[in-house]
């Protein structure tokens, strides 16, 4: 059946894709601020949006809860009663400035669905649950999937005494937003409640566009390693200090961030790197910079890729910081390991895009997602969803009303056809 056909035989999955969007508009209306879209974990527009996701659920006929962490939770039963669930989801939190697709897409998606089976009074042999999850970007906290970590019953205690930058630590704003830090345990779920976790995302990057595509296979969810990085020189007068006796930290930076580059533009594996801030003390024009701090983050579509990588760069960075004779101070940051997308989930997202009439097509994700944290109580499976440019983190993020339509008719394929994994 071509594209075409398929549009032509579910006219209503259009009006479901209207719906969609006007949606993703209501709730990149609940913002910090109008001119820049920021929705922060544990704040007022948490709660509002929150509040708002919460009546979308229940009109679409499930029950639904805000979880003890701030997650929104909907449950549409299955044939019978207690069932265990299909979980869908992705986070209704943003980055700062942020586009307004990279989460709600997923969400408001997964809720359009159950919508539609609900409508039609459809129940299936397994119940679905649909979770909103408060805080995947990690803006406010140091510490990253906060919601879902607490679900999948792997949040870290100690994350509670992290502080935010007006110090405000993340017991004190989850007791403010009225919620019990001692009750987050009550969030975790058991691995036999779940039978898969399904996420519907944009894709944040230029491939599917690339290939002319509105959706995707994730065949796996890239790790990252980031570190942060400080190399120490001899601060001095611009005019008078000598080239070869300077001992100059930026123009080391410089050189290390040349070789980051390189090392990661000329790899054939999918690695890439980024250093996405610097600073340079003292910081005057006509002052040879002392010190300079700069964070590094690698990600790749293996552990194993990631973890040579990240020696090799070190190795080089260690060796520039030697010759030019500055002091290296180097820290990991961060570590998420890789997570494989299920091949039985990749098979049914593939099965459901194919019978939606777009020709198959597989690709990892090189941003995170909160199935690096649901990994550990499930098998997941993840669609991608096409975005203009490949644009994401930024107000120019967009996607086309016709390719959230067709997120939403392969998410919907899907779930009726889905089949739990053999011998669940
Ligand atoms: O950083 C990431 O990849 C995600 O957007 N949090
Ligand atoms: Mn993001
Ligand atoms: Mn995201």
């Amino acid at each position: 059946m071509t594209k075409m056909d398929a549009e032509s035989v579910r006219p209503d999955t259009l009006s479901r894709g209207d719906e969609i969007v006007s949606r993703i508009n209501q709730l990149a209306a609940i913002s910090e601020t109008p001119a820049h879209l920021a929705r922060i974990f544990l704040t007022r527009e948490h709660r509002a949006a929150a509040e708002l996701i919460l009546t979308w659920m229940r009109s679409a006929g499930m029950a639904a809860h805000l979880d003890p962490i701030g997650n929104v939770c909907g449950r549409y039963e299955g044939d019978r009663p207690s069932l265990p669930c299909l979980m869908l989801g992705s986070h209704y939190d943003t980055v700062r400035d942020a586009g307004k697709w990279d989460g709600p897409l997923g969400l408001i998606t997964a809720i359009s669905c159950v919508a539609e089976l609900s409508k039609r009074a459809r129940r299936l042999p397994f119940a679905i649950e649909v979770i909103g999850f408060a805080d995947e970007e990690g803006v406010r906290f140091a510490s990253t999937l906060l919601g879902s970590r607490a679900v999948a019953g792997t949040f870290d205690e100690s994350a509670l005494g992290a502080k935010d930058t007006a110090g405000i630590s993340l017991r004190e704003a989850l007791t403010e937003f009225g919620l019990d830090p001692g009750h987050i345990g009550a969030a975790a779920r058991a691995r036999r409640e779940l039978l898969a976790y399904v996420e519907l995302h944009i894709e944040q990057g230029p491939v599917l566009e690339a290939e002319s595509l509105p959706v995707g296979v994730v065949t796996a969810i890239a790790g990252a390693t980031r570190l942060a990085a400080r190399l120490t020189g001899m601060a001095g007068h611009a005019g008078t200090v000598p080239m070869p006796l300077r001992r100059d930290a930026l123009a080391g930076a410089a050189e290390c961030i040349g070789a980051i580059e390189e090392f990661c533009r000329t790899d054939e594996g999918g690695l890439v790197g980024t250093v996405g801030y610097i600073h340079a003390m003292p910081g005057a024009t006509n002052v040879i910079p002392g010190q300079v701090s700069f964070t590094i983050d690698i990600r790749a579509p293996t552990d194993a890729h990631r973890k040579r990588a990240v020696t090799d760069i070190v190795r080089q960075i260690e060796a520039i910081a030697k010759r030019r004779k500055l002091a290296l101070q180097l820290d990991v940051t961060h570590e998420n390991r890789t997570v494989p997308c299920a091949p039985w989930l990749q098979q049914q997202v593939a099965e459901a895009i194919a019978a939606e009439g777009y020709r198959v097509f597989e690709l990892p994700s090189g941003a995170g997602h909160d199935g690096m944290a649901m990994i550990d109580i499930a098998d997941v499976g993840m669609v991608f969803v096409r975005c203009r440019g490949g644009i994401s983190h930024h107000p120019d993020e967009h996607v086309d009303l016709a390719d959230a339509d067709a997120g939403a008719r392969v998410l919907l394929r899907l779930i009726e056809n889905f089949r739990p994994r053999s011998g669940t």
